[in-house]
């Protein structure tokens, strides 16, 4: 809470405290190993390195790290379910994927080594919110294949915790078992833990009968603005924590109670910051698409995959002590991809559901509102000229069908609201495919 003396904790000071110098040579020969592992086992780096002409003994330093091939989502999905997986698959013990993708899904291998670094990662971004051995960790991240409900869970059980699986979902049994169990530390969506506070005061309960002291918010974008109003309605500290499936869910970087940018967890993973148009490096300070390097993974390890959000690194030092960048809230995304209560959500995924069904035009927008701290989304649907003057009943069920389809896609429930023919606004460049009503 603001005002309130800060004590910085950490979960491995060794590798959260290292000189710049001893990173970057831990970086270089993790760097060489991976590039060495990926070249070996998997085709689709194996067929692009030599296509520009690079072998693993070219890959000296993190400065030969341009010289590599990008990864992008596509790949994973080309490559689904295992094409990239570099390790026997025997040693695949744990599989995770992104929420609501359509088709094909994206899904990644953890060896036992993954999990154990991602745990680490997230260890230390409870550390780092005030967390430890001492504390009830009530976790209301979704379980499953989505990494926020077990990438915290494990961090939580690592720091020695007493771990509360809540998962998503029933606001008055969150609620209950919170103040009954006395959690200290929450970890869910920003949007859900305001949810929560404002409920808890709705229901007449102060924050000081609670016991909650901080939280670990991601998965998310979210602004100042409603951390601000996230610390005062909980009485806490919101730090904010990022990650991805693709690299290793939550922890890939996390806030200090310093709250000033996310340490990039720089052991496990080089990060750059590029220019999403030319794909040349940026420097620190200058906002461009975030790229990612895993070193220590030996499932699914990734050579400069393309995450498509945007932000900035800070090398400035941090009070807490740790060396690592850090980098700046995500202020946007390179694609038109929209996150709605945690889950990833893209324009096409809802395309894909409309074209070719019977009575609706592939004309639509999504609304996305934000109603009580919950995100809400809207599909408006063209009707063509036939279904127009069909019956009321006809148009009704029509409406359930799409309803029901987009939730078996996309995962989440959607209001569908069809429109007459020609009344969304038609587009002579990109279509405007979202309404984003939510201030963040
Ligand atoms: O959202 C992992 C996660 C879980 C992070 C819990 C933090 C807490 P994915 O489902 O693969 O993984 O979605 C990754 O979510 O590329 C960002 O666009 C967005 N994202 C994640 N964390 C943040 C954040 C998890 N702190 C995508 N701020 C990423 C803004 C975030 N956006």
């Amino acid at each position: 809470m603001k005002g309130t003396p800060k004590e910085h904790k950490l979960y491995n000071p060794k590798m959260e405290c290292m000189s710049r110098e001893e990173l970057r040579e831990l970086q270089s020969k993790r760097l060489r190993e991976t590039v060495k592992i990926e070249y070996e086992n998997v085709a689709l780096y194996r067929a692009r390195m030599d296509a520009r002409g690079v072998k693993p003994e070219d890959i000296k330093t993190v400065d030969d790290l341009r010289l590599l091939p990008f990864t992008q989502k596509t790949d994973l999905r080309d490559e689904f379910p295992f094409g990239l997986i570099a390790a026997p698959k025997s040693e695949i013990v744990r599989i995770q994927g992104s929420s609501g993708t359509t088709g094909k899904p994206i899904v990644v291998g953890y060896t036992q080594n993954d999990v154990d670094v991602w745990a680490e990662m997230v260890a230390r971004a409870i550390t780092a919110a005030g967390g430890g051995k001492d504390d009830i960790i009530h976790i209301a991240y979704g379980y499953g294949l989505f990494t926020g409900g077990l990438g915290a869970h494990q961090g939580a059980a690592k720091v020695g915790a007493m771990v509360v699986p809540m998962s998503s979902g029933n606001t008055p049994r969150q609620i209950m078992m919170m103040k009954e169990l006395g959690a200290t530390m929450l970890c869910c969506t920003p949007s859900y833990a305001t949810f929560l506070g404002e409920t808890i005061r709705e229901m007449g309960i102060k924050p000081e009968e609670m016991r909650l002291k901080s939280g670990c918010f991601g998965a998310e974008p979210w602004s100042e603005e409603m951390r601000a109003n996230l610390e005062e309605l909980l009485g806490i500290d919101a730090c904010d924590i990022y990650g991805l499936v693709e690299i290793g869910g939550p922890g890939v970087a996390f806030e200090c109670l310093e709250k000033h940018g996310m340490h990039v967890s720089e052991d496990n993973v080089i990060v750059e910051i590029i220019d999403p148009v030319t794909e040349e490096p940026l420097p620190y300070g200058e906002s461009g698409e975030l790229v990612f390097t895993t070193i220590m993974k030996t499932g699914m390890p990734m050579l400069r995959y393309r995450t498509h959000d945007i932000c900035s690194l800070d090398a400035s030092p941090c009070k807490c002590g740790r060396t690592h960048v850090r980098m700046e809230r995500i202020t946007g995304r390179t694609d038109d991809m929209i996150i709605i209560r945690g889950v990833n959500v893209f324009p096409s995924q809802i395309e894909s559901v409309l074209v070719g069904m019977d009575g609706v035009s592939p004309h639509y927008m999504l609304i996305v509102d934000r109603v009580n701290s919950t995100d809400k989304l809207g599909v408006q649907v063209e009707l063509t000229n036939e279904m127009f003057s069909d019956t009321v009943a006809e148009i009704e069920k029509l409406r359930d069908g799409i309803k029901e389809k987009i939730k078996s896609v996309v995962g989440i429930s959607v209001k569908v609201q069809l429109v007459p023919p020609k009344s969304i606004p038609r587009s002579e460049g990109k279509a405007k495919r979202v309404i984003d009503n939510r201030n963040i």
